[in-house]
């Protein structure tokens, strides 16, 4: 094969606490039965199944925290979310996050930090989902993840039960947002990258099966792009993949999401528009 064999650690996140809508806990099983794994393996990765964590906890009779809903919940997973994401980072393979709403990314980033405190996060996404649980106008933590993890934004922070094991771990220059045209050569280097991707960055029309879309997305092409270049980089580290919901939209829209999501994983992982090599190909020839 003339491809980069890729060690992935495949995580399962059924998690939908961290907004309103039921539906993105089965994110996970969409993709698997979309044929994502046997997708990655046929282009000759190497992929160890972690299963889905088991995140099926009945909500924190706590209510609000200030306008955050669900706090200890969201925060009861993201430690578990956390935890797995370090085994799988320190084990030497590419964590791949299926999700789950948005608030998943509190545990896999502050997971991926435990082991490589010199990430860079690279978030795309219709939102910028760092609300803090006083700014936030909805309380769903999905809008908030970043304001956790982000140091500048400590003294904003209110104490909310449930995220005591949460410390600050990226500053706001660790992060950018898709959309960024200006770096400095002090802000390169050789980080690992983990990439946060919330399918509602792409438009409505390319996966119609998610909670919050907003018209005016992302098309195809320019979403893969993306996918080709953090490939290039040779340095993902962790994927996110957030608000995929099949119990959204027509049957036809579920396999719209399904199918396009899975398209940008595996460019992710290096499948080229020139096709791949399976590992061991040979030419047939004749005999
Ligand atoms: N900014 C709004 C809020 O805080 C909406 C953000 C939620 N939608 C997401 N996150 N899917 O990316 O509630
Ligand atoms: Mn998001
Ligand atoms: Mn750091
Ligand atoms: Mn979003």
């Amino acid at each position: 094969t003339d491809e980069k064999v890729a060690k992935i650690g495949l995580v399962g996140v059924p998690f939908s606490k961290g907004q309103q809508r039921d539906g993105t806990e089965k994110g996970p099983g969409a993709l698997r039965n979309g044929g994502l794994l046997e997708t990655l393996t046929s282009i000759g990765h190497d992929v160890h199944d972690y299963g889905d964590l088991p995140l099926d906890f009945s909500d924190d009779k706590e209510g609000q925290i200030g306008v955050a809903k669900n706090p200890k919940t969201v925060g009861h997973a993201s430690k578990m979310i956390a935890d797995k994401v370090s085994e799988v980072v320190k084990s030497g393979r590419t964590c791949l996050a299926l999700g789950g709403d948005h608030s998943m990314a509190i545990g896999t980033i502050y997971g991926q930090h435990q082991v490589q405190p010199d990430q860079v996060v690279l978030w795309i996404d219709a939102h910028a989902d760092i609300n803090t649980p006083l700014t936030s106008g909805s309380g769903n933590m999905h809008g908030m993840p970043l304001s956790f993890l982000v140091k500048e934004l400590d003294p904003y922070l209110p104490k909310i039960p449930g995220f005591e094991f949460v410390k600050p771990c990226l500053t706001a220059k660790d992060i950018a947002y898709i959309g960024l045209r200006d770096v400095d050569p002090g802000e390169r280097g050789k980080r690992p990258i983990h990439l946060s991707f919330d399918v509602d960055s792409l438009d409505p029309s390319l996966a119609p099966s998610t909670g919050t879309p907003v018209l005016g997305g992302l098309s195809l092409r320019e979403g893969l792009y993306i996918a080709e270049e953090v490939a290039n980089t040779g340095r993902l580290s962790v994927i996110d993949v957030a608000e995929v919901n099949p119990s959204l939209g027509s049957e036809q829209d579920v396999e719209t999401t399904v199918k396009n999501t899975i398209e940008f994983i595996t460019k992710c992982f290096g499948k080229r528009r020139q096709g791949v090599y399976p590992p061991g190909y040979h030419i047939p020839l004749p005999t």
